[in-house]
């Protein structure tokens, strides 16, 4: 490969720290050269006629390692002593990145009242979509390639392959039919897109290459991995007065696609969450470590920075002796003051978060917990009760905000509508669906704008030869960026319809109306189908002459602001005093999506986010080994994914009185709101749960073996 001269892979996101440095990027290369930096970095590619052979080839690879120090800690890694990385880079240290303002955070802290402070560790977790990895390359014709690639990003896939083998796009097709789910990890570029191409081209043959599990666990993107430290200053009556957080962000051994990004860019913009707090500032400190190199997965940033603000909140009720909801209550930006500017920058266009909270509580029958909570004693069960209030960035935006804080590529969305010959639809869109129902949503979009049935409208995603463009699906990103591409396009075609029906009625465009698949002269009886429109526009008997022929057109959104969703999460859990062992009884969400496209899918959408979250609260630990940087977790034996068991009824409403103001759909994503607001609700009913035996903080994952731990290790007031 490098006789080929094949590129290294470049991030598509390069952060600045606080002093206008650039972050340290070294080079990542599809095979290692001359140093491994993380187990599960390649060193060799065998290529056989069955999988069964390359495996039996691979055993006979020798591989002479001189052992270098491992460091898997970031904070180790920091150190002035700690053994280097990269030759290319100074330190470990990647970025120092710092957001608001630390001046009127210092005044505040210093006539506060009270000060809450926290050390947090938001856990390293591994991705576990049902089907691993894979890529196929077929180059046999010599000519264009075809990659198939499990991917949530097809065009920047096929963009990062075409760089470093230095061939045009168009030299390259990417497809990426259903992928077996993707979580943001399959949102990222990987060493065996760019390996199976090459190899592919230069053996002039399709090459397959298909993850095993363990692979997996050893190679994929992890998520999170977060060492904070966070202060919170109120005044007497607990009233937040300034937030002051110090992240130091584990990056793993190589600066991945958007690894950068993740906590620093994103992270750090929600540290305002649905508070009114007058004063913030925030550092947050990206790290190599010898470990997989750390990106977005579902949440990527957001439940951190929830998670930091909701456990915040619980410390300082427990400090001022105030009820959880009504520190909150006192806090919570109300809905008068939208448009809201948070001191860090991000502006809320539209919110009502104390309705939202209200009505969490209603449903969650939170008056009614002390005496449920008197009940469980009687029989030795300690019961907890825990919220969380969120914020989500959905639909990362706008580009231009976004590359002038150095991302490397657009986040708008391309949607194209062809409306064909019989009036059926194909709508082909940059986004790509690994779960999140768009085949039904977009057709919806569709169907409920142009009035025809779902069964006559096809949405296609994931091939870079048949969709214009596109920047994938990551973020929450499709509906209010995707989503929109495509409410656009069929607006741009319902207007070129009109002119042709005006034409086809002898009247004026201005004139016509548009409604249930109906063209009309308003007010007049005299109508024409989008059927018999879509007929003329492609059989021109009668076809004005002023305009192109066909019915088809394309629409680019970039979305002025992030699409803010927003929520509020409870849980309630009984832990058994003997064996620490928890159990979720009970789980409510009020999500404040904007307008809701299909109940079923975001519900859905919910279910699957608190899954996960439940996972990150109790079950999931990715660990290394401290000397050697070997993988302890490497398979789903040693790694506890949630199962089906663990799972409580979830009780989901959503609260559609606050559409988004500045797209066409007034929609909001949904894709990562139970990941966000689940770990923080759930951590926080444990510690209510056990802080009457004088527990205050366990760290996560909450196993019941770190809870039993905590309960002996109490006082048992
Ligand atoms: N929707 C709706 N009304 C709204 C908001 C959303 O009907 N107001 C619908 C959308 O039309 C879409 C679905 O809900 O069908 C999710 O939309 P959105 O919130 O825009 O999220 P994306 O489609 O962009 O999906 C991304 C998001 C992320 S970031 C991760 S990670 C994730 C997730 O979705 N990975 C998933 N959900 C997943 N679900 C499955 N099954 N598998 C994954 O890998």
């Amino acid at each position: 490969m490098a006789a080929d001269d094949v590129g290294p892979m470049a991030p598509f996101w390069a952060i600045q720290s606080a002093d206008g440095t650039p972050m340290a990027e070294p080079p990542r290369f599809a095979l290692a050269r001359g140093t491994v930096r993380h187990v599960g970095e390649a060193v060799a590619a065998l290529i056989a006629e069955s999988a069964d052979q390359a495996r039996d080839a691979a055993e006979l690879v020798q591989v002479d390692y001189e052992p270098l120090p491992a460091i898997v800690d970031a904070k180790a890694a920091m150190r002035k002593k700690a053994p280097l990385l990269h030759e290319s880079a100074p330190s470990n240290v990647c970025f120092r990145f710092a957001r608001g303002d630390e001046a009127a955070v210092g005044k505040a802290f210093a006539g506060a009242a009270h000060i809450v402070r926290l050390d947090l560790i938001n856990n390293r977790l591994i991705g576990a979509a049902i089907e691993p990895r894979a890529v196929i390359a077929d180059g046999s014709a010599g000519g264009k390639l075809t990659l198939y690639c499990a991917t949530q990003v097809p065009h920047l896939i096929r963009r990062a392959v075409s760089e470093q083998l230095k061939l045009p796009q168009t030299a390259i097709r990417l497809v990426a039919p259903d992928v077996g789910g993707g979580f943001g990890y399959k949102g990222k570029h990987y060493p065996e897109e760019t390996l199976v191409a090459w190899a592919a081209r230069r053996l002039r043959r399709p090459i397959k290459w298909i993850a095993t599990r363990s692979e997996s666990f050893l190679s994929d993107n992890q998520g999170r991995d977060h060492q904070t430290h966070a202060e919170l200053a109120l005044d007497s009556e607990g009233h937040f007065l300034a937030l002051r957080v110090d992240t130091i962000a584990n990056l793993g051994a190589y600066v991945s696609t958007f690894g950068a990004a993740i906590p620093s860019a994103i992270y750090t913009a929600l540290l305002a969450g649905v508070y009114r707090t007058p004063a913030i500032a925030i550092r947050s400190t990206g790290v190599f470590t010898n470990t997989s190199p750390t990106d977005a997965y579902r949440g990527a940033g957001r439940p951190e920075a929830c998670y930091v603000l909701e456990r915040l909140a619980d410390e300082a009720a427990d400090m001022l002796k105030l009820d959880r909801a009504e520190i909150r209550r006192r806090n919570l930006i109300p809905a008068d003051a939208m448009p809201y500017k948070t001191p860090i920058g991000p502006v809320y266009d539209c919110g009502n978060f104390p309705k939202v909270f209200a009505r969490l509580l209603e449903i969650a029958g939170y008056d009614g917990f002390a005496q449920r909570r008197r009940t469980a004693a009687r029989t030795a069960r300690l019961r907890g009760f825990g919220i969380a209030c969120y914020v989500e960035s959905s639909g990362v935006a706008p580009s231009r905000f976004a590359t002038a804080l150095g991302a490397r590529i657009g986040f708008f969305e391309a949607a194209t509508i062809r409306v064909q010959p019989d009036g059926s639809v194909q709508a082909l869109v940059g986004t790509h669906n690994h779960g999140q129902g768009h085949a039904t949503t977009f057709a919806q979009i569709i169907s409920s704008r142009f009035g025809i049935p779902l069964s006559s409208i096809e949405i296609i995603e994931g091939d870079t030869d048949r969709v214009p463009f596109g920047s994938g699906t990551f973020g929450s990103r499709s509906i209010a960026v995707g989503g929109s591409a495509i409410d656009n396009a069929a607006a741009k075609i319902i207007e070129k319809g009109k002119r042709i029906a005006a034409h086809l009625l002898e009247a004026s465009a201005a004139d016509m109306t548009f409604g249930n698949g109906v063209f009309s002269i308003a007010g007049t009886d005299r109508r024409v189908t989008l059927r018999e429109v879509a007929r003329v526009a492609y059989i021109p008997k009668a076809y004005p002459a002023e305009l192109e022929l066909g019915l088809a057109d394309t629409a680019v959104y970039d979305p002025p602001a992030f699409a803010w969703s927003n929520g509020a999460h409870a849980c309630e859990v009984e832990i058994d005093r003997d064996t620490g062992e928890i159990r979720v009884i009970g789980y409510w969400g009020v999500d404040d999506v904007g307008t809701v496209i299909n109940p079923m899918i975001v519900e859905g959408q919910i279910q699957g986010g608190v899954a996960q979250g439940l996972g990150q609260a109790l079950r999931e630990r990715c660990v290394y080994d401290l000397d050697t940087g070997q993988l302890l977790s490497g398979s789903l034996m040693d790694y506890a994914l949630p199962r089906a068991s663990d799972m409580p009824v979830i009780v989901s409403e959503l609260d559609e009185s606050q559409p988004c103001t500045h797209n066409p759909l007034g929609a909001k994503g949904c894709g990562e709101a139970g990941s966000i607001g689940a770990p923080a609700a759930i951590v926080n009913a444990v510690l209510d749960a056990l802080r009457p035996l004088g527990v205050t903080d366990v760290q996560l994952p909450l196993t019941s073996e770190s809870v039993w731990q905590a309960i002996r290790a109490s006082d048992g007031r």
